[in-house]
């Protein structure tokens, strides 16, 4: 083996510089979200080891049973931030409102807000599937020094400075961005080191996979079944296949390495899709543009759409550019 392998507390020291607001702030809260990841990592891989999976008994504002893990989850990465100091606010999907962070000798100092999605696809906890935790970073709009606002937290994807993903899969992975392409690092878990093992990942610019909960067909609009149809059709590289894990970074994941498309439309049952705009949709976009990939709700970019709620859901369209685009063509053409 050539040389010896960056690890990703090196990799955020040495790309620090490359930022441009760098003040060692982002490394810090990166190094914190390090952290944390590897904490939630260690109880996820235990969870079919001792009695805490199934429902916790709590209902979270979308409705959802949570269960044991996520709460353990939204726990750790909000005590790890708030411990470091480096965050003026927290939203996360699991928590009704968001956290205002401040210590006295602080004084509202900190400029960055992260929104988090501590434990995406926890219903496959309990059936030994991949799960993901989801994060977005932004710098605060409104005056440091004062205490943040909910305006802090709702900004068009395209202001995030940095976004990515923990998946704890077969392996255990960070994949971020800070606006200057993606990298993916895994854990080594003798050691509890993550290492850089994709740098650079691009989407393929076209694909052959579609992802999509198919048992939901009859309510899609007729744009999404008139194109789940194309990807059906015999001809060219078509049929596609069809995967779909039902846990978004694991789905995501797979179609960035491979080329695919991830889709979460709309129905009578989510009238305005599933997916979390703030929490699962821009920061999934914001890497997936910077990997190359498109993403979409069905007509317009998803970091251009304007949240007007911390819980907004939207229409979810991801993946490699063509079949992104090819999506929006159906759309265009049939509409709902
Ligand atoms: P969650 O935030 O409650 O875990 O839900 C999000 C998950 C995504 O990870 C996944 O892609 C999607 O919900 C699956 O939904 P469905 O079971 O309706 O296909
Ligand atoms: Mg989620």
């Amino acid at each position: 083996m050539k040389g010896k392998k960056q690890t990703l507390g090196e990799f955020i020291i040495k790309n620090q510089d490359a930022f441009k607001f760098s003040s060692g702030e982002l490394s810090s809260l990166l190094n914190s979200i390090r952290l944390a990841a590897k904490v939630v990592n260690h109880e996820v891989n235990k969870a079919g080891l001792v009695d805490i999976i199934g429902a916790y008994g709590d209902t979270n504002i979308q409705g959802e049973d949570q269960q044991k893990l996520d709460v353990y989850a939204n726990n750790t990465f909000i005590q790890t931030l708030t411990r470091r100091n480096i965050v003026c606010g927290i939203a996360s999907e699991e928590e009704d409102h968001f956290i205002t962070i401040n210590s006295i000798d602080q004084n509202h100092q900190n400029k960055y807000v992260v929104l988090i999605d501590p434990l995406d696809g926890s219903s496959n906890i309990d059936v030994n599937v991949s799960v993901g935790t989801i994060f977005s970073i932004y710098r605060r709009i409104t005056p440091v020094g004062t205490p943040v606002q909910l305006a802090d937290f709702l900004q068009k994807g395209s202001e995030q400075v940095a976004a990515g993903y923990v998946v704890y899969g077969t392996s255990t992975m960070i994949v971020y961005t800070t606006g200057d392409g993606v990298n993916g690092f895994t854990l080594n878990p003798a050691i509890g080191t993550f290492y850089l093992s994709h740098p650079d990942i691009k989407f393929p610019e076209d694909g052959s996979i579609y992802s999509v909960n198919e048992g939901n067909y009859l309510d899609f609009p007729l744009g999404v079944k008139k194109y789940i149809k194309y990807c059906q059709e015999e001809f060219e590289n078509r049929p596609y296949t069809s995967r779909y894990i039902g846990s978004l970074v694991s789905d995501f994941h797979r179609n960035m390495i491979k080329g695919g498309i991830y889709m979460y439309p709309k129905g009578s049952r989510n009238p305005d899709g599933k997916l979390r705009l703030l929490y699962e949709c821009n920061p999934m976009a914001f890497i997936a543009e910077q990997a190359n990939g498109k993403s979409s709700d069905g007509y317009r970019r998803t970091m251009d759409v304007i949240p007007i709620e911390l819980h907004q859901r939207v229409p979810f369209f991801c993946g490699s550019k063509k079949m992104v685009t090819k999506l929006e063509d159906f759309m265009k053409k049939f509409g709902e």
